[in-house]
């Protein structure tokens, strides 16, 4: 698993990265800036490391959505920036937008969040179970009937609970600290997103 600079673990990282853009959230007074916010959605792909190659497909997907948000910051300084330019131009939903791309990033991180709030603890459910109904909650309703289908079939090809616990480095406690901390983070990052459609008048059903 790849080593993050100043980091012990993928996780550790991955929740400190939230936390300080969850506190640029709150000291800038409503307007997240694009740069910050793709960087540490960025750093989440590496969690995919420890998931096997069945989910390949989900990381690739997940980073080039990613990637459109990092290449839009050269030229749109905030979050808000982007939606209104797609207002303007009547692109919010059009396939491969930046607000379709944030649309989607953040069913992503959503993903993860309640995949955490949901992570079994110890003779628990598996976690081919709790992944399979965080991914049936958030994201599902969203997907077509081809790729609910392709990412049913790669469920069976997670680790397991304890194989995801060695290979992120973590401890049976450690997991569920670090997990926590990404919630508590991930929280207003992901009710402001929505805010953000909901003030500009755009539903969040799609
Ligand atoms: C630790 C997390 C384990 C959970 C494992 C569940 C994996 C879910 C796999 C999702 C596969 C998504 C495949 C592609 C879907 C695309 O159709 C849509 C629509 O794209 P568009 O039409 O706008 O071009 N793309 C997305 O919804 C992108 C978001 C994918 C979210 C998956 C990333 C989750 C991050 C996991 C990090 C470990």
């Amino acid at each position: 698993s790849p080593k993050v600079a100043g980091s012990a673990t993928p996780l550790a990282a991955v929740a400190q990265a939230f936390e300080e853009l969850a506190r640029l959230l709150e000291a800038g007074s409503g307007d997240l800036r694009l740069a910050p916010f793709s960087d540490a959605c960025s750093l989440v792909s590496i969690l995919f490391d420890s998931l096997g190659l069945a989910f390949k497909f989900a990381e690739m997907e997940y980073v080039a959505k990613v990637n459109d948000l990092i290449e839009a910051s050269k030229t749109h300084d905030t979050l808000n920036k982007i939606i209104d330019h797609d207002l303007e131009n009547d692109t919010v939903r059009k396939q491969g937008s930046h607000s379709r791309n944030l649309r989607r990033v953040r069913l992503g991180l959503d993903l993860v969040k309640t995949l955490f709030e949901q992570f079994p603890s110890s003779g628990g459910c598996s976690l081919k179970e709790a992944a399979s109904n965080a991914y049936g909650q958030v994201c599902a309703p969203f997907h077509t009937w081809a790729i609910r289908k392709a990412v049913g079939a790669g469920m069976y090809a997670l680790p397991t609970r304890e194989q995801l616990i060695v290979r992120l480095n973590e401890t049976d406690q450690s997991v569920h600290k670090e997990m926590q901390r990404f919630i508590n983070a991930c929280n207003p990052i992901i009710q402001y997103i929505d805010n953000l459609f909901l003030s500009k008048k755009i539903s969040l059903d799609w």
